[in-house]
């Protein structure tokens, strides 16, 4: 794709670093630890933009004591020349010139960073420090830049400290960046393990072949050494599907991988059918995850239908007199990758993760279909397709019998029916933004929760034993259950495909469950339905899980509650001595003053508001702690320890604190 030579003068200037200094929001979305993790991802966005193109294949991240971080690779090397017209060199101009760089103007690089892009030079305005060096045509370059106080209160980022220095000779070629980022921004965030290295493996498969190695010097390994992993795939998106099918009985072994391009994108695909019923589909365009979907989806999933279809004719699978079967057959149990790139990508949606480039949908739609079509005539694809669609026949008849079940609930559903009496409490006030609805786990716990709430918006709905665990079902069976219908039609807005968020009787849902391993279990079972069928009550954030005390402190003239066992002794040193303390071993332990009081009010009680952040890391939570693999799933508990505390699972779908407890 590079082809004809490059160098500074192709670099466009647009504007002035202090913009950035001024507004650090605008460009890296927030000052907290996301945002400062985006300063990383700009910079190694562009070594994995060099070795996508073909120069080099390894990157290095290093974190340091003092927060600095570096970014290595084996690349080119910047550029070092100068600029024509600004005199001076191309690694000064990446580093200072917003929206400076290959990538914004010319055929150098064939995809933008698309959402992120901003580059090197918003890192550079953010940090105390930043230093370049570049390996570069048999010579070592260095330049440093840093953050001044140019006049009292007024700091400059990102300013040069020399001109780009030839420090001498190197046979070695690449480019390599330590920054730290400024404290008078991000205060005491920290760069973080974790969020680095599931960012980087995510890369490492959606760019086979490359090697992303992260070190971390405050970690020491078993061996005394610094704490290093490396990520390296070779079947790329192959490797990916593995991975997050791991653990789960897949239709067939092999997955399908699809590798294609048009002018227009570049595509890699990988599928893979497990013996589930849910569907996952995860996108991603020019290495950014599309969590909303968009065009590139809707083509991909138009040439799903349309291949099988056609396969299963071609292959007698399907006679003449059947019907064509729906796209969400074929997608019973499906894992589906899809990785594009494309220029000028246009984002769109609440979040700004949705691909919105119409061209995008046909141009993945072809290749996709002519993939299929001609992977349909290879002789190891046979008893894929076989299997494929016999699943999607099954699917067909659950779906039609499903149908018939949901027309059912629906009518006896009609106002509050007959099966609602006696098990929710409704509250009387008739506004569903301020109506809140609790789940409670137990009978007994559910009557306090009855006689302490406010009911004036506060509705109780007691469970009497586990509701169905609805992974291992399709949806017509799910239907049957009585204590789901209960909640399907308490919430009142339909189910599945049909489910309109819209019409949602509650703004809140929160669940009330025990804090040992069957309350877990609880909350992970009405997650999971929550997750699989009403997916938007989740991502618009009307979910939420109740957080009851573990013990009550007191003695004559002081009441504290407990919600967390490191708190426990906090409390008692702050009671003096004479104190009693009370366990609750559940939430009908309590009186419903004291469930009031601790649990149900809104200006006292803790709530933990569920989010799902990573569509990937969700599914493969849900379907490893509900799925029917026993061997997975213990495997699972055990490596996240935690599960029996506040649920791995809410660590993993990602949840935050409505507010917490002083
Ligand atoms: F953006 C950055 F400055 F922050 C940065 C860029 C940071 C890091 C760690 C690496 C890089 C980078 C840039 N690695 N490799 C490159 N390559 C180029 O800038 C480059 C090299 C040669 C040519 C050419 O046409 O000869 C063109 C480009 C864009």
């Amino acid at each position: 794709m590079a082809n004809n030579s490059y160098n500074s003068k192709d670099i466009l200037v647009l504007e002035g670093l202090d913009a950035v200094r001024l507004r650090p929001g605008m460009y890296i979305g927030t000052t907290g630890s996301k945002g400062m993790h985006h300063l990383l991802w700009e910079i190694v966005d562009n070594s994995i933009d060099e070795i996508s193109n073909g120069y080099g294949n390894k990157i290095e991240i290093i974190m340091h004591k003092d927060n600095s971080i570096t970014v290595c690779d084996n690349g080119r090397g910047i550029p070092v020349d100068k600029h024509p017209k600004l005199h001076v060199s191309g690694v000064e101009v990446v580093f200072t010139q917003l929206h400076a760089g290959g990538k914004f103007n010319n055929e150098n690089y064939a995809y933008s960073g698309g959402l992120h892009g901003v580059g090197a030079s918003v890192a550079n305005a953010l940090s105390e420090w930043l230093e370049v060096t570049v390996y570069k045509e048999g010579f070592e370059y260095n330049i440093k830049f840093a953050s001044i106080e140019k006049t009292k209160g007024k700091v400059s980022g990102g300013v040069p400290q020399t001109d780009l220095i030839k420090v001498g000779k190197t046979k070695l070629t690449g480019t390599k960046v330590t920054f730290l980022p400024d404290k008078r921004i991000f205060f005491d965030e920290k760069f973080d393990f974790e969020i680095i290295s599931k960012r980087a493996k995510e890369l490492a498969f959606l760019n086979k072949n490359i090697i992303i190695e992260l070190k971390d010097e405050n970690q020491l390994d078993e061996n005394g050494n610094v704490k290093s992993v490396v990520f390296n795939y070779k079947n790329g998106l192959k490797d990916f599907i593995t991975y997050l099918n791991e653990g789960q009985t897949t239709l067939y072994k092999e997955p399908i991988y699809i590798e294609g391009s048009s002018d227009v994108v570049q595509l890699t695909l990988a599928i893979q059918h497990t013996t589930g019923y849910s569907e996952t589909i995860c996108s991603y365009v020019n290495n950014i995850p599309t969590s909303e979907g968009g065009t590139h989806e809707t083509g991909l999933k138009s040439a799903l239908t349309r291949a099988f279809n056609d396969i299963a004719r071609n292959n007698a699978l399907l006679k003449e007199k059947d019907a064509n079967l729906l796209g969400e057959d074929f997608r019973e149990g499906i894992v589906v990758i899809l990785a594009i790139k494309m220029k000028n990508v246009q984002f769109e949606g609440q979040t700004k993760t949705k691909l919105g480039n119409p061209e995008a949908k046909q141009e993945v739609e072809n290749i996709v279909y002519n993939a299929l079509m001609d992977y349909s005539l290879t002789k190891q694809s046979k008893s894929v397709i076989t299997e494929i669609v016999n699943k999607g026949k099954n699917a067909a008849k659950a779906r039609l019998a499903a149908k018939h079940a949901k027309e059912l609930t629906r009518k006896k559903n009609s106002v509050d029916s007959y099966n609602l009496v006696g098990k929710l409490s409704s509250c009387t006030g008739k506004n569903p933004k301020l109506n809140e609805l609790f789940i409670v786990e137990g009978d007994s716990a559910g009557g306090t929760a009855k006689q302490g709430r406010d009911r004036s918006f506060q509705a109780i709905l007691p469970l009497k034993g586990k509701p169905l665990n609805v992974e291992k079902k399709r949806l017509n069976q799910v239907l049957e259950n009585e204590e789901i219908k209960t909640i399907i039609s308490a919430i009142g807005a339909g189910i599945g495909n049909d489910f309109n968020i819209q019409n949602i009787k509650y703004d809140k849902v929160i669940i009330l469950a025990d804090a040992d391993q069957d309350g877990a279990h609880i909350r992970a079972i009405l997650l999971t339905f929550f997750y699989r069928y009403m997916r938007s009550l989740i991502t618009e954030g009307h979910v939420y899980i109740g957080i009851a005390p573990l013990y009550r402190i007191y003695k004559r003239n002081f009441e504290k509650y407990v919600y967390d066992e490191a708190d426990l002794n906090k409390v008692i040193k702050e009671c003096g001595v004479g104190y009693q303390v009370q366990r609750y071993k559940g939430l009908g332990e309590m009186n419903n003053d004291q469930l009031w009081e601790t649990t149900l009010d809104p200006s006292n009680r803790v709530l933990v508001q569920v989010s799902i952040e990573d569509a990937a890391e969700a599914e493969i939570m849900v379907t490893t702690l509900m799925g029917d693999n026993i061997e997975a799933r213990k495997a699972y508990i055990t490596e996240n320890a935690n599960f029996n505390k506040v649920d791995t699972m809410l660590d993993k779908i990602g949840a935050s604190n409505e507010r917490r407890k002083k």
